[in-house]
């Protein structure tokens, strides 16, 4: 099925990103590109760059977002933000429901109003195998536009609004393990020290 698989780097000029782009062919043997996106892992510095507004929603907008999509599905997550596949534009996608086919694509978010406090078990697919309790506005207004140009705004609370929340410090550089004390990100600094080594020991 699968005919070759090359790296390819900076597909465009406005965004920045790295991914595998396999070459395969479908049922009816037609060749098709399907580009797999690499999710970039804590603490890879690319996850620390503030991701820019989209200025026009395009076909290659539209591209990243299918993919995005395809990346967090693949790895079971409930969201994704650009900046977790090194792509370093305003967009995220979340799906929080159970049959995993009520997608949400958010071009350029923005939180207009942040009400109350909840806490809830976070986890992150840039910082694998780590949960833990963060402190979150419990009630946001946030507006956002979609891959047809349409501004919609919005309000929620939960689980959404703990997403939302998460997905937008990810484009601003920011990363959940931030919120965490000295002691606890010192703690997970050394855990992922410690698996370095015993990877680079095993290569
Ligand atoms: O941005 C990400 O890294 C995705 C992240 C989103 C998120 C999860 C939990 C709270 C806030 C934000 C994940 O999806 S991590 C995977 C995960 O925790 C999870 C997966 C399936 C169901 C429930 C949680
Ligand atoms: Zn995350």
């Amino acid at each position: 099925m699968l005919a070759e698989t090359i790296f390819f780097c900076g597909l465009t000029t406005t965004s920045y990103f790295s991914c595998i782009l396999s070459a395969s062919y479908n049922n009816f043997g037609v060749n098709i590109a399907m580009a797999i996106l690499k999710v970039l892992h804590f603490p890879d510095t690319r996850l620390r760059d503030k991701a820019l507004p989209v200025y026009k929603i395009d076909s290659k907008v539209k591209e990243i977002a299918k993919n995005m999509l395809d990346v967090m599905y693949a790895e079971n997550g409930i969201g994704l933000a650009a900046t977790q596949v090194n792509i370093r534009q305003r967009i995220i996608v979340i799906d929080l429901s159970e049959e995993k086919n009520e997608p949400l694509i958010l071009i350029n978010p923005k939180i207009t109003k942040l009400v109350g406090n909840q806490t809830m078990r976070e986890g992150c697919l840039s910082v694998p195998d780590y949960y833990d309790i963060i402190e979150r506005a419990e009630y946001i207004e946030y507006c956002y536009k979609t891959l047809d140009d349409e501004v919609i705004n919005s309000n929620t609370d939960g689980l959404l609004a703990v997403c939302i929340q998460h997905e937008i410090d990810h484009l601003d550089g920011k990363l959940f393990i931030d919120y965490l004390s000295l002691l606890k990100r010192q703690r997970l600094k050394k855990k992922i020290n410690k698996q370095e080594k015993l990877q680079q020991s095993i290569l």
